[in-house]
């Protein structure tokens, strides 16, 4: 299902994606954090017991980290942060992991920047 969506997937394109809907409440989804630029959801698609995407609320072009500039400095870090704050408000107090897909060899599928928390369980590395 996934290769599907990453044959097709625009991969520089700056179009509206489906995050665009979830933002707006238009699709519903288990929100877990919002604030004026940043909106955290759970996965669809979990991949842990806790995975959950931080997107920032303007895409602003940001796309995927691959197309990030100098004024995306603030968004980036206001991403991670985020991150960090909601491993505490789930309890990831032995560990857990960020990450972020950009391209098609990076397995992204949604062309609109999102972070990756992924906890809950042992994690394993190499990633696949
Ligand atoms: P990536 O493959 O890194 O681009 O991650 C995109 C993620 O978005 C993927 O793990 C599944 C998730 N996703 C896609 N559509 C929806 C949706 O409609 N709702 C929710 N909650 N997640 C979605």
């Amino acid at each position: 299902e996934k290769q599907a969506a990453l044959a097709t997937a625009p991969s520089d394109a700056d179009a509206p994606t489906i995050f665009d809907k979830i933002i707006n409440k238009e699709i519903p989804s288990n929100v877990v954090y919002e604030d004026d630029k940043v909106f955290a959801f759970r996965d669809i698609n979990p991949q842990a017991p806790t995975h959950i995407l931080i997107i920032p609320k303007v895409k602003d072009g940001l796309t995927g980290l691959s197309k990030a500039e100098e004024r995306h400095f603030e968004i980036l870090g206001c991403l991670l942060y985020t991150a960090k704050l909601i491993a505490k408000q789930e309890g990831l107090d032995d560990g857990f992991r960020v990450v972020i897909n950009d391209g098609p060899k990076g397995c992204q599928s949604v062309y609109h920047i999102h972070v990756h928390l992924l906890g809950g369980r042992q994690m394993n590395w190499p990633p696949g």
